[in-house]
């Protein structure tokens, strides 16, 4: 923040019409705020956002994509976005649901036997351990097919899906414990655990039921273990939010609820909505779960199998003491623990105040056996008074509370007064209000959720975007809005529209905590971190036919695709493998065959199958999709589906005219290129580039590519002998085409070296 500010003090002081240096004359600087109307305020909040050309965000930001079913990363404070991966729904950039193994995770997502191809995502979290944002996982929930995903952060891709086995619709998740044991899932609207069972609204409180899954985390594996995981059962309260203890609550999770008054509506037969009967009582209750002890009775086989799942019913959890509820105002939405666990802080929608639980009365009052009374259903009820340590009045429609760096000090969404109100838990007191645009939902400072909040920035999730942005239509992008914490006062920084939505939560970790790698060890299969069973090596490329079942094993460098013609009958079931053998990062390449509906993304190393059904007769060009190189477009082959028994009547390819004086001519522009290449391999070994692991890389990559020219050296060589033309010359132009690779490589690698200071070596 020092360095920005100061950046932005100098700017300031520029446009205020004092000397200024280098090429930004005051005078230009002046102009542009006057033509644009930018005010100074304005120009200190882009001068604390902008990162220029080269330069990396502080923060990265994992949103959830609403809808869409994806998660949306963008850094922080540029508000730049950085990715969409795919979660739930197919993503075809990146191949997802393209290719057999992503096909596969997200059939994971099937519900009952049937594709689910969007999903309602709400919270992303991030594992922690210790309490603390670790970089390595990512989860997030799907609201309306009740499933989980796993993405792994060495490559933001997708690993697994998961669905619940006894929730038809769920919301408390994704939230993790201290150490990432459990990922918890909490039901919303309730309805019978037993699948496919039918139970009419008339038996809602005895039949519906609500709860709250513990799906057990498996950090060596990447994976939730779903037979180590379990569910409590919980009376038909919609359950919303939760959130995990930590630090003096380690071990226990909070979960909301609203409509505790368990109402049915229905318009139709005449009585009141939902809206109505749902908010009819003056509170819901909070549900405060001991979840490790929970686990050890499921552990001592104290669980129900319900759908094959473990279930802890209601009356054992109330027997051994690990389930109570404390009544809250008025419908609550959020339920944030503080960074220390010690207090638990709640919002009511319909209520001005916030109210501050503590931990340490809630523990009193369970030892004490201290209960004002029994819900319907036994479960013992802490009074509020027993349990409340103070409450706050911030404003219309709180929603959700975030933490800051600074002790004590929390922010929390005002989504009728459309403002985040910065206030002091311990105190209770207000300290600030900023108005957001407009309905604010969760807000989020970075770290915020963890046991050590980094304070610095706020981003507020606005419901509503109404008048900010050029209007495209009654569907208004979302808009999130960067907001400066880190004086006493807020200031608003940013406004970025979200062209996906609508995104519920987001949370954003420091970036020096990610460690996504570059490359994959090559022949990887990236959704199961193991090698793949098509992994191809160079020169070892081929098509295997077996009955009708063709399979290639086929590999992609810079420019071009092995194997180059694929022929098959119609009818045959066809799988191409393909493994990218480029080390060069960022050397990706795409793959897909006209109208089979096939996509692959192949990121260096990675092995990729597509697979399709040749059912038609044709000729169906296949090519690479990213520009990875000046070659690109001729980055090519046919697929070749003949009719059965189809016989050749013409053997060979069309004739070219090429003469000796070609041949030279090529063979003179690899001389002329050979000479770049040894300038620029001179530049590099005269400099300590062994220093820059990333040149290293390239280097490599480029004496990769250069040494394949030996081989076809000979070829062309050996055509020459013969006179034969073509031959001479296209090989020789193959030579070439390596060489360009390499230079290629090479001036990227000087390029780097100069412009990060390698020194000379003797
Ligand atoms: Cu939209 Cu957390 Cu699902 Cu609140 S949730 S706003
Ligand atoms: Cu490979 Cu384009």
């Amino acid at each position: 923040m020092k360095r920005l500010n100061k950046t932005a003090i100098s700017l300031v002081v520029g446009c205020m019409g004092f000397a200024a240096s280098a090429v930004w004359s005051a005078d230009s600087l002046q102009d542009v705020l006057k033509e644009r109307g930018l005010s100074q305020q304005d120009l200190l909040a882009a001068a604390k956002t902008y990162v220029p050309t080269g330069k990396r965000d502080e923060f990265v930001a994992f949103s959830s994509g609403g809808q869409s079913g994806q998660v949306i990363v963008y850094a922080i404070p540029s508000m730049r976005i950085l990715k969409y991966i795919g979660v739930f729904t197919p993503e075809p950039w990146q191949g997802y649901g393209f290719d057999e193994s992503s096909k596969k995770v997200l059939a994971g997502g099937k519900i009952d036997g049937k594709d689910i191809t969007w999903g309602d995502t709400h919270h992303p979290a991030i594992s922690e351990t210790n309490g603390e944002y670790d970089g390595q996982f990512l989860f997030i929930n799907d609201k309306a097919n009740p499933r989980i995903a796993v993405i792994d952060l060495r490559d933001f891709e997708t690993k697994q899906i998961i669905v619940n086995p006894i929730f038809k619709s769920e919301h408390g998740g994704t939230f993790v414990t201290t150490n990432t044991e459990y990922v918890i899932e909490a039901a919303q609207y309730a309805a019978p655990l037993e699948n496919k069972k039918f139970y009419p609204l008339e038996e809602f409180n005895e039949k519906y039921r609500g709860g709250i899954t513990y799906w057990k985390f498996d950090r060596k594996e990447g994976r939730i273990d779903t037979a180590k995981s379990f569910s409590l059962e919980l009376p038909p309260y919609s359950q919303d939010l939760s959130d995990a203890g930590k630090g003096v609550s380690e071990g226990w999770s909070f979960t909301n609820s609203f409509c505790s008054e368990r109402y049915v509506g229905g318009i139709e037969k005449g009585r009141p909505p939902y809206e109505a009967g749902c908010s009819a009582k003056d509170t819901d209750y909070m549900h405060v779960i001991n979840w490790k002890k929970a686990a050890e009775l499921v552990a001592a086989g104290k669980a129900k199998k319900i759908n094959g799942h473990d279930v802890l019913m209601m009356e054992t959890a109330i027997k051994e003491g690990v389930l109570f509820l404390i009544p809250e105002p008025k419908s609550p939405h959020g339920v944030d623990v503080t960074p220390d666990g010690k207090n638990i802080i709640v919002a009511g929608k319909l209520d001005t105040h916030v109210s501050v639980y503590s931990f340490e009365k809630i523990q009193a009052a369970i030892k004490a056996g201290k209960f004002e009374s029994k819900d319907p259903y036994g479960i013992p009820v802490i009074a509020m008074k027993d349990a409340v340590a103070t409450q706050v009045s911030l404003g219309l429609g709180p929603l959700h509370t975030q933490y800051d760096s600074k002790p004590c000090i929390a922010y929390t969404s005002l989504y009728v007064d459309s403002q985040v109100a910065k206030w002091n838990y311990c105190e209770g007191k207000v300290l600030d209000k900023l108005s957001v645009h407009y309905n604010i939902g969760h807000l989020m400072t970075m770290e915020g959720d963890s046991t050590k909040p980094a304070g610095k920035y706020l981003v507020a999730l606005n419901k509503l975007a109404i008048d900010r942005f050029v209007p495209v239509g009654p569907l208004h992008p979302q808009n999130h809005q960067l907001i400066d914490i880190s004086g006493d006062k807020m200031q608003l920084l940013y406004d970025m529209p979200l062209p996906l939505g609508e995104p519920h939560y987001v949370v954003a970790i420091d970036a020096k905590k990610l460690k996504p790698a570059v490359r994959y060890k090559v022949g990887t299969d990236s959704r199961t971190d193991k090698p793949h069973a098509g992994a191809t090596k160079a020169g070892e490329e081929r098509i295997v036919k077996k009955g009708n079942k063709v399979e290639v094993f086929g590999t992609l460098i810079r420019s071009h695709i092995t194997p180059e013609t694929i022929e098959v009958e119609v009818g045959d079931e066809v799988t191409i493998n393909l493994t990218n053998l480029e080390r060069a990062q960022d050397e990706t390449h795409g793959f897909t065959v006209s109208t089979f509906n096939v996509h692959a993304s192949v990121e260096p190393g990675k092995t990729v199958a597509v697979k399709f059904k040749a059912d038609k007769e044709g000729v169906y060009p296949y090519y690479c999709t990213e520009f990875c190189s000046a070659l690109h477009l001729e980055m090519q082959g046919y697929l070749l589906v003949k009719p059965k028994g189809w016989k050749p009547t013409k053997t060979t390819l069309a004739a070219q005219n090429y003469t000796e004086a070609d041949y030279k001519a090529t063979l003179k522009k690899v001389a002329d290129t050979q000479v770049i290449i040894d300038s620029v391999v001179a530049y590099i070994t005269s400099v300590n580039y062994k220093d820059f692991p990333e040149v290293v890389a390239m280097v490599e990559d480029a004496f990769d590519q250069l040494g394949k020219t030996k081989d076809i050296k000979a070829k062309h060589e050996a055509a020459f002998a013969k006179k034969d033309w073509e031959n001479a010359n296209l090989w020789a132009e193959q030579v070439w085409q390596y060489q360009v690779k390499t230079a290629d490589l090479g001036l990227r690698a000087k390029t780097f070296l100069e412009q990060n200071g390698a020194k000379k070596v003797k």
